[in-house]
């Protein structure tokens, strides 16, 4: 399929098309990446603005669950959910995060959701680039919202939290004075902790828990995106479909608080920034363990080890002659 074809297929929200440009953007091929960009680039401008909305937590915590709850909800409010998952363990597991389509049978039969697996690979760059441009492409296709769901592995969460407007971190009951060994990096970046499973016996532990959080909140710097009351602790039962209409009225409430400041279009200038950047430093990276240039490196270094060249020189040379004639 050409682009154009893609392109306008997009714009008219086709799911088939959605997700062969998806499949087209996870591609390595040469080939296939420049037509990729080419897609990106004209449909630039078009379509919606999705509201962006990453979820993290440790495996079990309810992940599936929640999504599947929640994302029914959105869509039976009439609003369009696209999900895509990151999962940087997925090469090793062999599988992807959303493989348990069973926790999501309702979701995934729901012609108003669109759910994409994780591809199995491995470099979180990499990763990182495919679900950016896979939001591109579902802000595109017009869903209302999307959400990216990741585990609580490694640098997932701040990726993900760097490509979302809002970011939701999935809490168990449970762990009283430790706070369940949360990294305050962690707490720093969620905007909602919600405390699952607060149903049945759990209940109890999960409103101890939540409070136990809502004080740590407080601790916390304040940040400038936050009205008054936020970030916010809240429980829910995903399971039990309870305190879900609450926690999305605060997401609203937040969201439009962001917009109305202009907080909600500088986080975005700033991610397209920082991903501009980081993608820079990746492929300048990368050239340096290819041919030629790996090359060049290696003769310089031999020629700093023998004492003939000063590492600045070495150096010089290599980013001002090799770098520049590649
Ligand atoms: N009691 C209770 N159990 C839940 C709730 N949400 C999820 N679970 C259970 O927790 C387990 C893990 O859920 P899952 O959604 O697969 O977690 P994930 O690994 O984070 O995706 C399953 O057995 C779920 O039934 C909840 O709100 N309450
Ligand atoms: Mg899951």
């Amino acid at each position: 399929m050409e682009t154009d074809d893609l392109k306008t297929r997009i714009l008219a929200g086709e799911r088939r098309a959605l997700s062969r440009s998806i499949t087209l953007v996870e591609s390595g091929r040469a080939d296939h990446r420049a037509k990729a960009l080419t897609l990106l680039e004209s449909l630039k401008g078009h379509g919606r603005e999705a509201l962006r909305i990453g979820l993290s937590g440790t495996p079990g915590v309810g992940k599936s669950t929640f999504i599947e709850a929640f994302g029914c909800m959105l869509t039976a409010q009439g609003l369009t959910v696209a999900v895509l998952a990151v999962d940087p363990s997925s090469a090793r597991s062999g599988g992807s995060i959303l493989g348990d389509k069973t926790r999501m049978e309702l979701l995934s039969r729901d012609p108003m959701a669109f759910i994409r697996p994780s591809p199995s690979q491995s470099q979180l760059g990499g990763v990182a680039r495919r679900t950016r441009e896979a939001i591109d492409l579902c802000e595109a296709a017009g869903f209302d919202v999307v959400l990216i769901e990741t585990v609580g592995v490694g640098q997932s969460e701040t990726m993900v939290a760097e490509m979302s407007d809002l970011f939701l971190l999935l809490m168990a009951p449970g762990g009283g004075d430790e706070l369940q060994g949360v990294k305050r990096g962690i707490m720093e970046i969620a905007d909602i902790l919600l405390i699952n499973k607060a149903d049945g016996d759990l209940k109890a532990t999960a409103m101890r828990t939540c409070s136990d959080y809502a004080g740590a909140l407080r601790l916390l710097r304040k940040r400038p995106q936050d009205p008054e009351g936020f970030p916010k602790a809240m429980t829910v039962s995903a399971l039990e479909k309870d305190g879900l209409a609450k926690a999305w009225g605060e997401m609203q409430a937040l969201t439009d608080w962001r917009r109305d400041t202009g907080h909600f279009a500088a986080r975005r200038a700033g991610q397209a920034r920082y991903w501009f950047e980081a993608e820079v430093r990746e492929r300048l990276l990368a050239r340096l363990t290819r041919e030629p240039l790996r090359g060049a490196m290696r003769a310089l270094a031999r020629q700093v080890e023998n004492g003939d060249m000063t590492a600045s020189a070495a150096a010089e040379e290599l980013l001002s002659t090799h770098l520049m004639m590649e």
